[in-house]
């Protein structure tokens, strides 16, 4: 694969760990369990987004074990890996040897899997701290990581000595500002989105089904090497538009409707996540493009601000602050509603009810919170959105920005204006 990436990149993660870490310490990283999809099958496997981070490793049941000695000039690396058998490669195919998982990772010394409690044993006998994972995803869905707890309860009366730490906030404050090779990666997931974006404004038509447009999208995005999407497609036509996690796509798109996207590629791991919302019939009526302007007006503005020492509260509040004077506009709401609406239910709740941005990375909702303060080479989404129940559709405009003294909009090539998506739909009628 060309875009796999040199173990320099895994090397130095590791090495920028170390520095932060207590000296006499181990850290262990489980790779992510398998998911039961139902029977005796699994979903496809997905990484654990941290230990890919710190080795590169993308095959399950892989264990990492790094150890920084008391002099903190001593640091010990350890994987361990499946021992590949011929059943195995017969049924499931090709697992690492040593020789690959050393390539992948730059960690020199790989061991199969039974090995492993008796190397951390030995380590643990002689160190005082212990460093790992205690959420998974410092911000995603809490689970509990069977093989994990079954393993940490296994050895825990034999490791009272050591002192554990959480590893979560050190992996999150690593894997916010990004490195230029994650930043040149997730371009490229970006410009395959885009690219793709191209087709599927030449593709969408009246008539056609939710489902064609995600096959085509999945089409574009397979064909250039993004063999997966970052998260479900979200391709809502009509009312279906309003729900924000709609991905069903199940519905035909109806002539005069509109058709929200929200939709990235995910390459080496890294996401893309870009949201348009396009003109089924090749054209907006004058009122789908006065509320489109709005959106995309919010959007422009809220990029500027996406610059170092800004956070994402800020952000938010300033974004709806300018949806607030949009909706006044556009008549939506009225000055009454806003003086006399609650604290906890702000009159622009009822159009506008998510935040303006998030981190991106390995993971779709990267690591980071609302009050991470922004640097340079940190990566945020901006997607300003009003949804318009009543009137039947929603919008929402989202491209991927770099946070920088003058920012970097990574989605600059994806076309966005009203007059642009028209003219590359051409007359569809
Ligand atoms: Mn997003």
């Amino acid at each position: 694969m060309l875009d796999n990436l040199d173990n320099k990149f895994f090397v130095n993660n590791r090495q920028n760990l170390f520095s932060e870490i207590l000296p006499d310490s181990l850290v262990i990283l489980f790779s992510a369990e398998q998911f039961p999809k139902n029977g005796d099958q699994y979903f496809k496997y997905r990484q654990n987004s941290d230990t890919f981070y710190y080795s590169g490793f993308k095959q399950e049941d892989t264990t990492i074990l790094l150890y920084k000695g008391k002099n903190t000039k001593n640091f010990e690396e350890f994987a361990f890996i499946i021992e590949p058998n011929q059943k195995m490669i017969t049924w499931i195919g090709h697992k690492y040897s040593k020789a690959e998982a050393s390539k992948i990772s730059g960690i020199t010394n790989i061991e199969f899997l039974e090995k492993f409690d008796e190397i951390f044993l030995k380590l643990a006998n002689k160190t005082q701290h212990l460093y790992y994972s205690h959420k998974c995803n410092i911000r995603g869905i809490e689970y509990s990581h069977g093989k994990f707890s079954k393993w940490f309860d296994s050895v825990k009366p034999r490791i009272e000595n050591l002192e554990i730490f959480d590893l979560d906030p050190f992996s999150m404050n690593l894997r916010l500002v990004k490195s230029p090779i994650e930043r040149n990666l997730m371009q490229k997931a970006i410009d395959i989105t885009g690219k793709t974006f191209l087709e599927i404004l030449q593709f969408v038509k009246p008539n056609v089904y939710e489902y064609q447009i995600e096959a085509e999208i999945l089409r574009g995005f397979s064909t250039r090497r993004a063999h997966d999407y970052a998260y479900p497609t979200i391709v809502a036509s009509g009312k279906n538009n309003n729900i924000l996690h709609y991905n069903t796509n199940r519905n035909k798109c109806n002539a005069g409707d509109l058709l929200l996207l929200d939709f990235g590629a995910e390459l080496e791991y890294y996401a893309a996540d870009v949201s348009r919302t396009i003109p089924i019939s090749g054209k907006f009526t004058s009122r789908q493009k006065e509320v489109y302007n709005a959106v995309l007006d919010v959007h422009k503005q809220i990029k500027k601000k996406i610059v170092p020492g800004n956070t994402i509260r800020q952000l938010n509040s300033e974004a709806e602050m300018l949806i607030q004077d949009a909706l006044l506009k556009l008549k939506l709401i009225s000055r009454y509603d806003i003086a006399t609406q609650k604290e906890d239910n702000p009159a622009f709740k009822k159009y506008y009810m998510h935040g303006v941005s998030h981190f991106i990375g390995l993971d779709v909702h990267d690591v980071g919170g609302k009050d991470t303060i922004l640097q340079t080479g940190m990566i945020l989404s901006c997607e300003p959105g009003i949804y318009v129940e009543q009137e039947g559709f929603g919008i929402r405009l989202e491209n991927d920005i770099m946070v920088a003294d003058t920012p970097i909009d990574m989605c600059s090539n994806i076309p966005i204006e009203a007059d642009e998506v028209e003219e590359l739909m051409g007359d569809l009628n």
